[in-house]
């Protein structure tokens, strides 16, 4: 097999670069069916993220709590390697894989009051590549360090092109204090390569505190003096779409209040992950799905 063509580079020099973007933010313009207006698909392509408040309602939302105290329950998952723990506390701090562990959350997967949206900006079919649920309890969950999840999934995943955007569902209210999700409008139109090899087995410590292939903090301060920083703040039930290229990250939470976010990303099937670009060894599946994959089919859904 001839190796994939690497359009970004990362992992490889000693100084970090700044790639232009080469692959479409939206794949497909507004027309007659699309599921989002021609002002949302701009935002979505000068920002690189949308947010979509009240998506759910409070009912969905309490049926999607009493699920996730099912799974943080289940003996099972949390032995596995899918329960993540924070570093210090031990604090359960992500579970992964909540598509295949919960029969609920698969079906929130294609949910068309998100996956139909994706799939007209990806312009394609789709499936689930990651999905996880970021708990960040109240006092205790720790923060998550400024990133492009791209260069992660094309370094240690193998993932060619930027063809893959991500859905965050907010589970309890995300106020500007107990740690929502900060963006930075304008970033997802560069790749910033970083510096530094890839470890064997990276993801062990990066998905409890990523310090690898994350931005220099010259590339970071210039990103933000030009775009600024947006916090996804909102109440439980709202949605963030972002691309898999735009810059975020989040504070620790401090407040008593938890800070309960799932996430699914999805990808377009003609964007399967290859050999890794920037990794000796592919991560697991239950980080990373590497096919084969049938398209979700998307759907219209209640849940009680
Ligand atoms: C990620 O999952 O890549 C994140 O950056 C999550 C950030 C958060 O949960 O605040």
């Amino acid at each position: 097999m001839t190796a994939a063509v690497d359009l970004y580079p990362t992992r490889r020099q000693d100084q970090p670069r700044w790639h232009e973007r080469i692959d479409p933010i939206s794949y497909r313009r507004h027309d007659r069916e699309a599921p989002l207006t021609a002002q949302q698909i701009d935002q979505f392509e000068r920002d690189g993220f949308l947010l979509l408040p009240n998506a759910f309602s409070a009912e969905e939302v309490a049926v999607f709590r009493r699920e996730v105290e099912r799974l943080r329950s289940d003996k099972g998952i949390l032995a596995s390697d899918a329960a993540i723990r924070e570093p210090d506390s031990g604090a359960l701090r992500s579970l992964f894989a909540i598509h295949q562990s919960s029969e609920l959350f698969a079906r929130v997967a294609a949910d068309e009051r998100i996956a139909a949206k994706i799939q007209h900006l990806l312009d394609g079919d789709l499936y689930v590549h990651q999905s996880r649920l970021n708990l960040k309890p109240g006092f205790k969950g720790k923060e998550f360090y400024w990133h492009s999840d791209f260069e992660t999934w094309h370094a240690e995943d193998g993932l060619p092109r930027m063809r893959t955007i991500s859905c965050s569902i907010l589970l309890t209210d995300n106020s500007p204090c107990n740690g929502p999700l900060l963006l930075v409008p304008g970033s997802h139109r560069y790749f910033i390569s970083c510096v530094g090899e890839t470890p064997d087995e990276h993801y062990r410590r990066s998905l409890r505190k990523q310090e690898l292939g994350v931005p220099d903090d010259a590339s970071l301060a210039d990103m933000v003096s030009e775009g600024g920083i947006t916090a996804a703040t909102g109440q439980a039930g709202s949605v963030v779409l972002f691309d898999c290229n735009t810059l975020h990250g989040s504070n620790s939470n401090i407040t008593p209040d938890p800070r309960s976010n799932l996430f699914y990303v999805y990808n377009h099937v003609d964007n399967l992950p290859v050999e890794p670009f920037g990794a000796d060894t592919p991560r697991p599946a239950f980080v990373a799905e590497r096919g084969p994959v049938t398209p979700l089919r998307i759907a219209s859904q209640r849940y009680q």
